[in-house]
């Protein structure tokens, strides 16, 4: 006898049934009457409760959906009825010649009416209820004999623990598929990433590790569902007389089902709905993998049976599968237009998602390594809609014995040059520049734009037909062009070969600084190119000069430095310059800035706001004329201008005696310079 007060055990028992009402408005009507913060606060109750009251525990209390504790491993189930798979179609022909079978076999030409329902991609389950209780919840396993994972079931909350509603047979054996919602799945992934645990591979993966746990307090931290779609014996619903009929009656029970459940008259309309769901999979909530046309008459299914392992009543039309294994032949790495490196896997080529696949991008290294991809894996390729496909997972357990680690070259697969992968970036790129066959036709592009060499008439249809053509290999070849070349191609006319002729000879006529800018070195861009042509005057200069040495001219940081440095480093890119110079192309010696000589090294502190200009413009005019702009005041401070409302660095300039100019002042020394 429980000791538990009266009282105590009344509230209890009301408690129970308001969150069963509220579970079964929430989750099988859909159409929850209070807030989720409510509902928890009448869990917690119960459980308060119960802790208190041990004795009022019960197995269908909705407390023990939390979880018991791990049990040792899981028992065998004998299926009462065998749980029987479908047989695929993967054709309209096979859809129809289902239908004309079951014609034959029933000696009718009638149309056959058919239930039609979304096929769940999870995991086929049993639940078995005797008086309307869940006693048992298992696995399929080979169909005959499943696995007891009654203790994980439990902790879904979209089982019920105990059916509702009236005329509930002593003995039901429900049939479900337990899945986990595509969004829930794509949380728990990061979360596992989060904690350095292992990802799964998608959402039926997902559900199946998560039943399997042996912890029910794992399971009951996953985001599981479940959808009916039938009944092992259908000994005590013989009045029911069909699929439909058993679905909804199951609905009533308090059992959750697919809303998507249709019962159509002919095979046509099972094709119809077959191409609707098709086009709403990309937008359901959950994966589904095809849909299951089932004869809806009980009668007829009986008078049809089974054949081996699957009721000859029913049918899975199967969608394209969206993800397929292979093996990755190779790696290869792709070099793109800013001579980024792209690790391409070639694999073995696969169906999937309903074309062949034989290559997918791995995006970068640290791509590479988080999904730890090795030459001669097998890996779950993916190809959704139409995405590009991607590299989902590697099957570990298949990975074989001598395995090729994928490592990034040093040397651009295109053109041999130096590759660099800056700490903390993910992308890796080769250096080649002008050279590397891949970036060369952005390269002659760059060289040939307007804030470049300028080459009049030189689009981007015509330096991709002059590379195709093999008449440009690199920009010096732009030089070496004749009209006659140029009349020969496609779209190009005698006079337009001689006016292009012409703007290439003009541009040899250039200035140091757009030379450099047309270099198309990285990073570089007008107003860097135009400060090393001021600091340095001398290409050679430049070009012998190293990374730690670049940092001087001005603002010119560590990471351009480097990348200019490299881009001279390269043999190709000196040869390029030096056959450039050959050519003719020339600029006149760099004149050394007035300006720049008196402001050069002097360092200006801005404090208050100007009338005339932004502060944003005001440092920009003193760069450009050589002076620095800091933001503290020291003896070093050749200038303090102080405009309106000046702050304490214009105090700070008094004391250590800087001279102060106001807006007037120093608009003046501005234009004298
Ligand atoms: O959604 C499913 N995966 C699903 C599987 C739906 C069904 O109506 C099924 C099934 C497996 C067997 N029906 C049977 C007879």
């Amino acid at each position: 006898m429980p000791n538990a007060p009266d009282d105590a055990i009344e509230k209890v028992i009301k408690l129970r049934a308001e969150i069963n009402e509220h579970n079964y408005r929430y989750y099988i009507l859909d159409d929850p009457t209070i807030s989720d913060a409510e509902y928890d606060r009448l869990l917690r109750q119960l459980q308060a409760i119960e802790a208190q009251y041990p004795e009022l525990i019960t197995a269908d209390s909705p407390t023990q959906r939390v979880g018991n504790l791990p049990s040792k491993a899981f028992k065998e189930v004998k299926h009462d009825v065998p749980m029987l798979s479908l047989d695929n179609a993967f054709s309209e022909a096979e859809v129809v010649a289902f239908e004309q079978r079951i014609k034959d076999r029933l000696h009718t030409e009638a149309a056959i009416e058919f239930a039609c329902e979304p096929k769940m991609d999870g995991v086929a389950i049993s639940l078995l209820y005797e008086n309307g209780f869940l006693i048992r919840g298992a696995t399929r396993g080979d169909g005959y004999t499943g696995e007891d994972i009654t203790s994980n079931v439990r902790t879904i909350r979209t089982v019920p623990l105990q059916l509702r509603g009236k005329d509930i047979p002593k003995r039901l054996e429900v049939r479900g598929e337990i899945y986990m919602p595509k969004a829930k799945f794509n949380q728990l992934n990061e979360q596992l990433k989060e904690r350095n645990e292992k990802v799964f591979v998608n959402p039926r993966n997902a559900a199946a590790g998560s039943l399997r746990q042996l912890d029910p307090r794992i399971t009951a931290k996953r985001p599981l569902e479940i959808v009916c779609y039938g009944v092992g014996s259908r000994e005590n619903l013989t009045h029911i007389k069909t699929h439909s009929g058993i679905v909804q009656q199951l609905k009533q029970w308090g059992l959750r089902i697919s809303m998507e459940v249709q019962v159509v008259p002919s095979v046509v309309e099972c094709l119809q709905y077959y191409y609707s769901m098709m086009n709403k999979r990309p937008h359901l909530p959950y994966e589904i993998d095809g849909i299951v046309y089932k004869v809806n008459n009980i009668e007829l299914q009986e008078r049809l049976g089974f054949v081996a392992r699957a009721p000859r009543w029913a049918i899975a039309h199967k969608f394209p599968a969206q993800e397929e294994m292979t093996i990755v032949e190779a790696i290869e790495f792709q070099v793109g237009r800013t001579g980024i490196l792209t690790p391409v896997a070639r694999l073995k080529p696969v169906f999937v998602g309903g074309v062949t696949v034989s290559n997918a991008t791995l995006h970068n290294m640290d791509e590479v390594q988080r999904k730890d991809v090795h030459v001669g894996d097998t890996v779950v390729i993916r190809r959704a809609g139409d995405v590009i496909p991607e590299i989902v997972a590697v099957v570990l357990t298949k990975r074989p014995p001598h395995t090729k680690i994928i490592e990034l070259p040093k040397h651009c697969p295109v053109c041999g040059s130096e590759v660099l992968k800056p700490e903390g970036e993910a992308a890796a790129r080769c250096e080649g520049g002008l050279v590397c066959a891949a970036q060369r036709k952005e390269a002659i592009k760059h060289f040939a734009s307007r804030k470049a060499m300028d080459i009049n008439g030189l689009g981007d249809k015509l330096v991709e037909q002059l590379v195709e053509v093999g008449l440009v290999h690199d920009v010096a070849d732009l030089y070496r062009l004749t009209q006659a070349q140029l009349a020969n191609l496609d779209r190009m006319a005698e006079k337009s070969a001689s006016n292009l002729i012409a703007a290439i000879g003009q541009s040899k006529t250039t200035t140091l600084a757009r030379f450099i800018y047309s270099l198309g070195i990285r990073e570089v861009g007008e107003a860097t190119a135009l400060n090393l042509a001021q600091h340095f005057r001398d290409l050679r200069l430049l070009m012998q000069e190293n990374a730690e040495n670049l940092q001087k001219v001005q603002d010119v940081g560590p990471i351009v430095a480097a990348h200019v440095a490299a881009f001279f480093r390269q043999q190709h890119n000196s040869d390029i310059i030096n056959k450039l110079i050959h050519f003719g192309v020339h600029w006149p010696a760099v004149k050394i800035n007035q300006a720049k000589q008196v402001f050069a090294g002097k360092t200006f502190v801005l404090t208050g706001s100007l009338t005339t200009m932004t502060r944003d413009e005001a440092t920009a005019a003193l760069q450009k004329v050589g002076a620095k702009v800091s933001g503290s005041v020291s003896k070093k401070t050749a200038y303090v201008v102080a405009g309106v409302e000046p702050g304490s660095k214009l105090t700070q300039a008094e004391k250590l005696g800087v001279t102060i100019l106001d807006e007037k002042q120093f608009l003046k020394l501005l234009q004298e310079k």
